[in-house]
């Protein structure tokens, strides 16, 4: 039976990766920082939170991760933890550039020093392409030109793959993937958090919507869906990067507009633009071309974007209506607090 540690198995794709491995036959191993509250919703809404085997790592903690490497002695490592909200990199810089970049060479040298043969992968970003292009689409050769602190600290990552992929000969693939929601996405996610809204909205226990840049196009894409590509890039002869796309990049305003229609409701009526949730600096425009994965993969995107955004509304409503109805089961959103509550330096301009 192999074996999988997968890092960040409280995230939304950890919890995805684990499900699809435990399905594979894998035995799955996953790390969780020590919190004073716990945090495995995810784990328990997918049913396989007693089928994990979690060790608690911190990732700056790189005695942690030797310990974690130790115990689950790994076929493949999935480095998936990072602190990945773009919007609080900017909040954060150092840490993020610690936790999001510093942290994979933390892992890959416990691994060379441990047990080469393990196979890594790292969890790349189409952030790093950043403003590199405004049209057209980015493959697996355009240049980076990241635009925030988490860019650059996952530009740091991926480059340290490479070298180690390079220079030891170490199985370390990065996965450019574009990005990738779900009824899992953290509710500080845009796509979740309209999802979330219009779902309250509909069920008249929300009244609107703030949001900032409503121009920003992205590439979303379905995540259970992109987990599969981690592990396929795994299974290949050679160590390679690819990128994982949909080709499709709709704005955030066409994002509510579809989330809004699903519920029968005009989302002009709802949303507003608040300069609280702009960036100092943010990403126009991101497009993928996936044909690299097509090709040497056989990987293509199923869920493209209405079924999407479908999908998200849905979950929520049903969610929100089930708490109407007196229910309890793990899900997010009742213990989450209010972004608006929450004072940081963007929000505070
Ligand atoms: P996520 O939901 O935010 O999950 C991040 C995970 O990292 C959580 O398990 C989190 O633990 C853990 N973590 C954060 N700080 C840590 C620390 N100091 N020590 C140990 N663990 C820590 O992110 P995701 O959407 O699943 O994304 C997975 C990975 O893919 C990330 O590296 C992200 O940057 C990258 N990525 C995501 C997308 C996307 O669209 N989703 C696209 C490209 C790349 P807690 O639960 O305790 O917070
Ligand atoms: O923002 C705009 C915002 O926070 C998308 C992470 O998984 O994908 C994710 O990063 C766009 C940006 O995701 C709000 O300015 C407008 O242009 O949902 P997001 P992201 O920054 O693209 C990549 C691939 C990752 O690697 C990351 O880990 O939406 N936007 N109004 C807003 N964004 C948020 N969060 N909240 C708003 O109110």
């Amino acid at each position: 039976m192999k074996r999988a540690l997968i890092t960040g198995v409280t995230g939304q794709d950890g919890a995805y990766l684990a499900k699809f491995l435990l399905e594979k036959g894998y035995e799955v191993y996953g790390t969780y920082r020590r919190l004073s509250s716990p945090n495995f919703w995810r784990l328990q809404y997918l049913g396989i939170f007693d089928k994990v085997n979690l060790i608690p790592v911190d990732l700056s903690d790189t005695s942690s991760i030797f310990e974690a490497i130790k115990t689950s002695e790994p076929d493949e490592i999935y480095h998936l933890a990072a602190q990945s909200f773009v919007g609080a990199s900017f909040e954060q810089p150092i840490a993020t550039g610690d936790i999001s970049g510093l942290a994979v060479t933390r892992i890959l040298e416990v691994v060379r020093q441990v047990n080469p043969e393990i196979k890594f992968y790292q969890a790349s970003t189409s952030e790093l392409y950043g403003n590199s292009r405004e049209e057209g689409i980015l493959n697996e050769e355009t240049p980076f030109r990241p635009a925030s602190p988490y860019a650059a600290a996952k530009l740091y990552g991926y480059w340290t793959t490479r070298i180690y992929r390079d220079a030891y000969g170490i199985f370390a693939v990065n996965g450019i993937l574009f990005n990738h929601e779900s009824p899992l996405r953290g509710l500080e996610f845009v796509t979740r958090k309209i999802s979330n809204a219009v779902a309250k909205i509909a069920l008249g226990l929300e009244k609107e919507l703030r949001l900032g840049n409503l121009e920003a196009k992205r590439d979303w894409g379905y995540a259970p869906e992109y987990v599969e590509c981690m592990w396929l890039m795994l299974q290949q002869d050679e160590p390679d990067d690819y990128v994982i796309a949909t080709g499709e990049a709709h704005s955030i305003r066409k994002f509510c507009e579809t989330a809004f229609d699903i519920v029968g409701l005009d989302w002009q009526e709802y949303v507003s633009v608040d300069k609280r949730f702009m960036r100092p600096l943010d990403v126009k425009y991101l497009c993928g071309d996936y044909s690299k994965a097509k090709n040497k993969l056989g990987w293509e995107p199923r869920t493209k974007f209405k079924k999407l955004v479908e999908i998200m509304v849905k979950e929520d409503l049903n969610r929100w209506e089930r708490w109407l109805n007196g229910e309890n089961f793990p899900w997010d959103a009742p213990n989450y607090p209010s972004e608006v509550k929450i004072l940081t330096r963007t929000l505070r301009t």
